[in-house]
């Protein structure tokens, strides 16, 4: 099921990245919680979306992160919460998106203590919709790919714009 995007609001802040310039006129900003148990790819995502860029060293996000980007002529206000800590946390971040994805990646872990926190917020704060995201699918076997999940590889491109196509449009 589609998101109907209606909760927007005026969004006239520049593009913080090069090579993506968004128009200035004003037009409807997505907001987009990003959560999942710490290292499977949530960060990197975001970049990967403003910047075109994958690294493969580990900088754990300190508590969260908002990031204001322009993704196919569309504002983004992504929330990048910390794995380690968004579950201990109450937090308005959370109150008024229009899309929460919770991320997993190859390690049943990340799926148990995401499906945990993706199920509190949910019931708290009743987010527009949720996306299940499998990240990693480079280095996952198949037998351990998510048939619910929309899976996608930060690393090699794959499946990004599949499902920045089915939150967007
Ligand atoms: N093989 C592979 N590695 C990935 C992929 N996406 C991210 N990584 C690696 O996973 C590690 C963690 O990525 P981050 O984006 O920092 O993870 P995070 O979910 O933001 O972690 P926290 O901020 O601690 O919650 C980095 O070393 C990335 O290079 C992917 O698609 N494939
Ligand atoms: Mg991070």
């Amino acid at each position: 099921m589609k998101t109907t995007l209606m909760k927007g609001r005026e969004n006239t802040k520049k593009n913080d990245f090069s090579g993506y310039v968004c128009s200035e006129k004003t037009k409807m900003s997505l907001k987009i919680g990003i959560v999942g148990t710490a290292g499977v790819g949530k960060t990197q995502f975001i970049d990967r979306l403003s910047t075109n860029t994958f690294d493969r060293c580990y900088n754990p996000t300190d508590q969260y992160d908002i990031r204001n980007i322009c993704y196919r002529d569309k504002d983004i206000e992504f929330r990048d919460f910390a794995g380690t800590q968004y579950y201990m946390t109450d937090n308005d971040l959370f109150f008024d998106l229009d899309v929460l994805i919770f991320m997993v990646d190859n390690t049943e872990i990340s799926y148990k203590n995401g499906r945990k926190a993706a199920s509190e917020i949910l019931a708290k704060y009743a987010p527009n919709r949720v996306v299940l995201v499998q990240n990693k699918i480079d280095i996952i076997e198949d037998d351990k790919l998510l048939s619910r999940a929309c899976k996608i590889s930060v690393k090699t491109n794959e499946g990004i714009q599949e499902l920045m196509d089915d939150i967007l449009f």
